[in-house]
């Protein structure tokens, strides 16, 4: 395998992850950034989107310079790029779709008593979410309303012909602009179903009816798929509050059992948590010579458990491999998502056990403990002792815990946004908003996805948000992007003093950094929610006349594909720093980059210098304050 002829400080920014690049360099183990300098160059055809493998005439390259316009069926360029992206998208939106209907139907259970190991944390939460659904709660047991809740979420996802119960959160004028579009989402299965169905080889051949199906399919994600797993994580677990913990690598401690949760689904992540704090466990622990079990996340688990229990982060999706280069780490516990399949071969190279845990995602190589809803924290236990034991096969000769972390503040979900703006009575989104119009906040940006080796880790993420922050532009922020900020030190109130006088200003008042970590990919759905709330508390009459813009410059998965449509759907300017795999189609890329904006509001901007992309985005929000009047 070629080796990445980068230095370590161009393939990630935190130095934290440059020494363990620099370790696994010695350790002769490979990483991503290894494996993609062995794929370079890359596919031409697979970078255009023009290769079709969608039946068995093909697969079928398109190349107009040697005349191949179209494939053996008479596909041409439109079509094979707007089949491919759409299937994508429906891809993105199955994974968090899944997802959120694991969460209704464990509802469900604790709801009928079926489940001892969870429990209705949040019951304002729940009364809420049950009023939105148009389901009685007065004089109802919460029992009785979370079963109707979950019974609801459950149809989102499995009736067909019915549209998601929260389109009723949104003003008409938006659901107006759909219908005109052809775009208003079913139920979520449906949508991902005929997506599917239109993208097979000999369906139909017009490549904007066929990308305006995936918009549609990309919405039903956002306000069924990722707003269902969001807001019933947060009547299982508790809707977040701002909170205190610790980010990076330096988060792993020498003297203890290190068990690092990562993935996505936090249903047993959430049990290993209070496994970790069974006396059994720390006598096992102390047992084997360590003084007990450390606890900390990866990538979207993780920010389900900081956001909820304030778990310290180990890093983000590109330092799932690095945090076992430490050498320090005794079990990394995988769930679903964005876990890489090269962990049980890194882990060949120290002592950790990479230990599997859903049906869905069996890892080759790896430990294989089902998680069991039933058995939920016997089953963390389990976990947890096979970590003890493996504490002796700890070498320490091997061990180097980079000497970083950081400080950061979370849990930043609607409801804290609401809170922190006037406390409990006067809670509300007018003082943003009256900040948004008197320009002390020019804007709000959310900043959301991946890293990729691409770029150098996290770089192109944190120098926009600098520039942005200076620009007294609010950031709000998910996913592995979230941490990269958070990492730079940019999640502190502290960090006030790196934004401009006026965002300065309102985070003195408020006691809130200039960048907030609103949780999970998932979570994209609290940033939904936040906008439509400005637009009810009277900033602007519809999403596309609001001055914000989405941002995924390091993005690597279908899901944020996903994430990205339902953005411009919704009417947003979202700026991407990979662009879609389209390019061989000059309408396609028309069609997505210029010609979406006359039909949603929104379009996707393609920039991967940050610099530039802030130069976009200020721009882009000074013209819509502008038709604002502001
Ligand atoms: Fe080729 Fe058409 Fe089959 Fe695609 S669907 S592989 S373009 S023949
Ligand atoms: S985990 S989808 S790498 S944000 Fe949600 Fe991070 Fe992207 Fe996975």
């Amino acid at each position: 395998m070629s080796k990445d002829e980068r230095k370590s400080d161009q393939k990630a920014y935190d130095s934290a992850s440059i020494s363990m690049i620099d370790k696994a360099c010695k350790d002769k183990v490979n990483l991503s950034w290894d494996r993609y300098a062995s794929i370079q160059p890359q596919c031409v055809f697979g970078v255009k989107g023009v290769c079709c493998r969608f039946c068995n005439m093909g697969p079928c390259r398109l190349n107009p310079k040697t005349g191949v316009n179209n494939g053996v069926c008479g596909a041409d360029a439109d079509l094979i790029t707007a089949r491919t992206l759409t299937r994508s998208v429906a891809a993105g939106t199955a994974a968090h779709s899944n997802h959120g209907l694991e969460m209704a139907y464990t509802l469900l259970d604790v709801a009928e008593g079926k489940t001892t190991s969870y429990k209705i944390t949040d019951e304002i939460k729940l009364r809420a979410v049950a009023k939105d659904m148009e389901i009685p709660v007065d004089g109802r047991t919460k029992e009785e309303i979370a079963r109707d809740v979950a019974l609801a979420a459950i149809s989102d996802f499995e009736k067909s012909r019915t549209k998601p119960h929260f389109l009723k959160r949104i003003p008409e004028k938006r659901i107006k602009i759909w219908e005109k579009l052809g775009i208003v989402p079913r139920g979520v299965n449906e949508e991902i179903i005929e997506a599917l169905h239109r993208t097979n080889m000999g369906m139909g051949s017009d490549y904007k009816e066929i990308t305006l199906a995936g918009f549609r399919v990309a919405l039903a994600n956002g306000w069924a798929g990722c707003m269902l797993a969001t807001e019933i994580t947060d009547i299982l677990f508790g809707t977040p509050k701002p909170l205190r913990s610790q980010v990076n690598l330096g988060v792993l401690k020498e003297d203890m059992v290190n068990v690092l949760i990562h993935g996505h689904e936090p249903l047993l992540s959430m049990v290993i948590v209070d496994a970790a704090l069974d006396k059994e466990i720390k006598k096992l622990a102390e047992q084997a010579g360590a003084k007990g079990v450390n606890i900390a996340g990866i990538c979207c688990t993780a920010n389900e458990v900081l956001m909820r229990r304030g778990v310290p982060v180990a890093g983000n999706f590109l330092q799932q491999e690095l945090a076992i280069v430490t050498g320090a780490v005794e079990a990394m516990v995988v769930d679903v998502q964005c876990i890489m399949p090269s962990l049980p071969e890194v882990a060949k190279c120290f002592h950790t056990k990479i230990i599997s845990t859903s049906t869905k995602a069996v890892v080759k190589g790896a430990v294989q403990i089902l998680f069991d809803e039933e058995h939920a924290y016997d089953r963390a236990k389990d976990i947890l002792k096979e970590a003890i034991n493996n504490f002796k096969n700890r070498d320490k000769s091997k061990v180097n815990i980079p000497d970083k972390k950081m400080d950061l503040v979370a849990g930043f979900s609607h409801e804290t946004i609401n809170y922190m703006q006037g406390g409990t009575f006067k809670g509300s989104y007018y003082p943003l908003v009256e900040n948004i119009k008197n320009g002390r906040i020019r804007g709000v940006v959310g900043i959301v996805g991946c890293n990729n080796p691409r770029f150098t880790a996290d770089a192109p993420t944190v120098e926009l948000i600098k520039i942005l922050i200076k620009n007294n532009i609010l950031v709000v922020q998910t996913g592995c992007a979230a941490i990269a900020a958070a990492k730079e030190g940019l999640m502190v109130p502290e960090a006030k003093d790196l934004a401009g006088d006026g965002l300065r200003e309102v985070c003195e008042a408020v006691g809130c950094p200039p960048v907030l970590h609103c949780g999970s990919c998932v979570d994209n759905s609290r940033i939904l929610i936040a906008c439509t709330e400005m637009i009810k508390h009277g900033l602007a009459e519809d999403y596309g006349d609001l001055p914000v813009a989405g941002v995924a410059i390091e993005w690597m998965s279908e899901k944020a594909l996903s994430i990205g449509n339902y953005f411009v759907a919704q009417g947003a300017m979202v700026l991407i720093g990979v662009q879609h795999q389209v390019t061989g189609s000059e309408n396609m890329t028309n069609l997505l980059y210029n010609e979406i904006e006359g039909m949603t509001g929104g379009k996707f901007v393609f920039e991967p210098d940050p610099h530039k992309a802030a130069e976009i985005i200020i721009e882009h929000i000074n013209k819509k304050r502008k038709v604002l009047g502001i």
